[in-house]
């Protein structure tokens, strides 16, 4: 097969990749040259995508009730209970949850068969996470949700503000454009709002470590420094007056108190913020993921208006997606209070939907947003719930409860490319999708660019395309006609004359320039910005320019905001921030079983300041518990000074799939923003306590082990071994001893004060490695699996292996900090000894850093620091 252009299928950026099949049936991927979002870069996930394309864990046949059956039974039997449910209980009682991965064709047919045609609005999506609060900032301020920027503005700037974001690890290629601006331009400056020191600080000229939830109060400050540098005209927007009354309480002393900052670092950002001729703000989820994050959203976008800092090259207000589809999903209407084609529940709307989809059944009033979904759930309102590319039983924050909740609904229905996640355990039907490099359709990134995803692999199984179930189910509900389609193309075409139906301009997002796009036009369809219209025939790079906004006045709007700190600042406890690693996504369905992905950080680690830790008596690796009212989660504890203290940071990626008890949102508590419905997943009070286990160490299996109950696991994917991290309070690992002897092996047995190693052998070849003790013993995994493709020959070997040893005990690689090349920290460390005084030193002598450049900020970071 040719090589395949394609967008990526991770984070916003919207990377353009090109996919290419080899001889051996691999497939090699590679950055698109071309492509506006990337021009020819790369992050380490993206480079890995090749190696995420196999079939082992995929969900291939429809099933029901966990046994395989034809899709006909499958699509029959979910068309029959969800109109029985309909019929009895009203159209109320049935709910989608959607996602920001799936295709804007799939997105659309979901949102198009639930609020037009089943006639309720209980449709939303895990953007409720993630995206919610921006889009009520950007309604707010300029009638529709309306992202102004574009990346290239990130090259014609003066000053980038990165604000709860990590983007070096979050949104890397983003983040290397932004590297290499302030290469091209020494004098751009950066600066990093965020309570922890991240890699993202690696350029920061100024770093602001403020108490966790005041940046509204930062902002608010910067609002009021605004109006006193330069006094802004009267009038200029509604709101106006409010919201400078509001903001001039906010003197530097009070910003400094309220966001514990000194006042100096308080106006040395100020001053550069109004002496810079342009500025972007660049956001995300260390604002929208709290109670308040709507208003946050609002005191970022009025610094941009007040300042005249918006619609502009090189300035604006910048929200950046988290998923590769978020801003399709907001297109199509996928949030419960959006009507299609930034529409909204209003009458006019509503009967011109009625007009355009030929349906007079079209939902009158907003659905419930994803929380208030499942409590309805939960108290039996809602019967049915039909999961879209998502796994809220990890994802939401009280995940116990969802868990509790999806396994006692009547009909819950999964589509999936994943055969076993949490949420999936619940599932009475099963619906297998394709995957990315199967599936056929468009995603709009963060810069509203809308780009190809095009299938370059056969199609496996029995899987299908999610716009395609929706369509057959929407057939079995007897909605075929409307629901027709035959190609992806044809569900394009409809969503984009939809967006110019009736659209004189009050609707921002608009493509009717695409609506009648042949098939060969859409499948050649080059990368593009909305809106695509008559008056924008090509597209367009920058909104605002003609300082107007939509809907019936298009005034644009500042909002005067009353700074809130978050729940969690009046209880007690230590402050829980959560959030990702460099090499995860999510719920790890994807890149979890990726041995090259989970070398970076095979555990998950509940980082925390070495005060804190000497107060609670953790040493650095110990075991912790964390606890809340809703639940615990157990990890590794890392010292380190980037956590401030009386706060910690846990991934969000860990669950029932790849660890016992390490999921992170069975302590985050669901407030939400009242606004945006959003919940406050960045802080959450816990508890902390040192778990002492009775023994802990690391098991080495061959076939997949069977484990008692009461040990608790971490899976750490490698290829052909399975490698588990254990720990438990039972007096013994007897149950991994007797296991292994019950298989019939030769097992080879070492113990010492509490103590004990042992290896399993048949016919010659490593079944089984086990090393445990009080403490977990070290282990030179390295060995362990070379032995486990080799049996070692000699009895020296055997023996070294039996102590976890390698025969000839060469250094142990460490931490592997450059993915891409597979390079340790104790090369890395040699090398600096050795003399490599900067990365490109370091790159040359190892490689490391040199393909994607994810591991840059890390190699600085070890680095002896330059005197300056
Ligand atoms: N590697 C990787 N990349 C991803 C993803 C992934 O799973 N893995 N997911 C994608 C998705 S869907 C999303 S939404 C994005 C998210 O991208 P980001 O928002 O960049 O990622 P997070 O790690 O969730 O959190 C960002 C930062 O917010 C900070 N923060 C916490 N509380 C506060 C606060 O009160 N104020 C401020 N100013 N900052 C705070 C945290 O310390 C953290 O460093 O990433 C996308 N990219
Ligand atoms: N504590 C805490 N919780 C958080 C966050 C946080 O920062 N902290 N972040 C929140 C945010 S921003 C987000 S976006 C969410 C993400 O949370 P989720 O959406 O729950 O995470 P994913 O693992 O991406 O789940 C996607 C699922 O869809 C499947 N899938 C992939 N491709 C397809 C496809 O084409 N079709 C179908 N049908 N299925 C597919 C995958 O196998 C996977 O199971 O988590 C949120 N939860
Ligand atoms: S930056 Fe994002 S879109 Fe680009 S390759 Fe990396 S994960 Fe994919
Ligand atoms: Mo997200």
């Amino acid at each position: 097969m040719n090589a395949v252009r394609t967008t990526c299928p991770y984070c916003g950026v919207g990377c353009g990749l090109i996919a290419t099949a080899q001889p051996d049936g691999t497939v090699t991927v590679a950055a698109d040259p071309h492509h506006p979002a990337n021009l020819g870069r790369i992050c380490v996930k993206g480079a890995a995508l090749g190696e995420t394309l196999g079939l082992e864990g995929r969900q291939l046949h429809p099933q029901l009730h966990g046994e395989r059956v034809s899709w006909d039974r499958a699509l029959d039997y979910a068309g029959q209970r969800l109109r029985a449910i309909i019929h009895e209980h009203g159209p109320q009682a049935v709910a989608f949850y959607a996602s920001g991965q799936l295709l804007t064709e799939d997105y659309y047919a979901a949102n198009k068969l639930m609020k037009g045609f089943i006639g309720a609005a209980n449709i939303d999506t895990n953007s409720r996470l993630c995206m919610s609060s921006a889009v009520v900032g950007y309604k707010r301020a300029f009638g529709a949700d309306a992202v102004p920027c574009s990346y290239r503005d990130l090259e014609q700037t003066d000053l980038i503000m990165l604000v709860g974001s990590n983007a070096a690890w979050t949104h890397p290629v983003l983040y290397q454009r932004i590297v290499q601006a302030k290469q091209d331009n020494p004098a751009l400056k950066v600066v990093v709002i965020d309570p922890r020191r991240t890699a993202t600080c690696d350029i920061a000229d100024l770093h602001l470590r403020l108490r966790p939830g005041s940046d509204a109060g930062l902002y608010n400050g910067l609002l009021r420094a605004i109006a006193e540098h330069q006094p802004i005209a009267a009038a200029s927007f509604s709101g106006q007056l409010d919201a400078l009354a509001q903001a001039e309480a906010w003197t530097p002393e009070k910003v400094a108190q309220f966001c514990d900052l000194s006042r100096d670092v308080v106006t040395e950002f100020y001053h550069l913020f109004c002496t810079a001729p342009r500025a972007m703000t660049l956001y995300t989820m260390g604002i929208n993921q709290s109670t308040s994050g709507s208003d946050k959203c609002n005191a970022i976008i009025n610094v941009h208006l007040a300042s005249g800092k918006t619609g502009r090259i090189g300035s604006g207000p910048f929200s950046l997606t988290g998923q590769p589809n978020a801003m399709g999903g907001r297109e199509v209407g996928g949030l419960a209070n959006q009507l299609a084609c930034h529409m909204n529940f209003v009458p006019e709307d509503i009967a011109r939907l009625a007009r355009f989809w030929g349906s007079d059944r079209i939902a009158a009033t907003p659905g419930l947003m994803a929380v208030e979904l499942f409590d309805a759930i939960g108290r039996g309102e809602i019967k049915a719930v039909w999961i879209m590319g998502t796994n809220p039983a990890v994802s939401l924050p009280d995940s116990e409860r969802v868990n509790r909740v999806l396994a006692a609904c009547p009909l819950v229905i999964v589509s999936e490319v994943s055969a076993g996640t949490d949420t999936s355990r619940h599932a009475h039907v099963r619906f297998p999708a394709q995957a990315w490099g199967e599936k056929n359709g468009t995603v709009t990134n963060s810069e509203r660019r809308i780009s190809r995803q095009r299938p370059f692999m056969p199609v496996p199984g029995e899987a299908r395309p999610d716009w395609w179930i929706v369509a057959r189910v929407a057939g079995a509900l007897g909605y075929g006609d409307a629901f027709a389609w035959q190609h992806p193309h044809e569900v394009f075409c409809e969503h984009a004359a939809l967006s110019g139906y009736e659209n004189d301009g009050q609707r921002a997002f608009d493509i009717s320039g695409l609506a009648t796009l042949s098939r060969e036009a859409y499948d050649s369809l080059a990368p593009i910005q909305w809106p695509v219209n008559a008056a924008h025939p090509q597209g367009c790079e920058r909104l605002l320019s003609d300082g107007r906004g939509w809907g019936r006045d298009a005034r644009l709007r500042m909002v005067p905001v009353t700074p809130r700190l978050p729940h969690s600042a009046d209880q007690p406890g230590l402050v829980l921030n959560t959030g990702r690693y460099r090499d995860q996504w999510h719920t790890m369905t994807r890149t979890g079983t990726v041995p090259r992905l989970m070398q970076h950080n095979p555990l998950p680690r509940v980082e925390m300041h070495p005060e804190d830790a000497r107060r609670y008596g953790v040493e650095d690796s110990a075991l912790v518990r964390l606890v809340t009212p809703r639940g615990e989660m157990t990890g590794f504890a890392r010292l380190t000074r980037d956590q401030a203290p009386g706060t910690l940071f846990a991934p969000m990626h860990w669950n029932h799939q790849f660890a016992s008890r390490s999921g992170v949102n069975s302590l985050v508590a669901a407030h939400c923003d009242p606004l945006s419905g959003q919940p406050e997943s960045k802080q959450t009070a816990v508890s902390l306590a040192v778990w002492q286990p009775v023994w802990q160490g690391w098991l080495f299996s061959r076939g997949a082990p069977v484990l008692p109950e009461a040990v608790v696991r971490w899976d750490v994917a490698q290829a052909g071994v399975h490698q588990l991290r254990l720990a438990s309070d039972t007096p013994d690992s007897s149950g991994i001893q007797a296991w292994a002897a019950a298989q019939g092996w030769q097992v080879q047995i070492a113990e010492g004060a509490g103590i004990i190693h042992l290896l399993a052998w048949h016919d010659g070849t490593l079944q089984l490695a086990f090393y445990a003790g009080r403490r977990c013993p070290e282990v030179n995994v390295e060995a362990v699996l070379a032995a486990f493709a080799h049996p070692p020959a000699c009895a020296a070997t055997r023996h070294a292996l039996l102590a976890g040893r390698a025969a000839s005990t060469g250094p142990v690689q460490g931490k592997i900090i450059c993915s891409c090349f597979n390079v340790g920290e104790t090369a890395i460390r040699a090398a600096i000894t050795a003399g490599c005084d900067s990365t490109a030193a370091l790159g040359k002598a190892l490689r490391c850093g040199t393909n994607c450049g994810s591991c840059l900020p890390e190699l600085r970071a070890l680095l002896p620091q330059r005197v300056s």
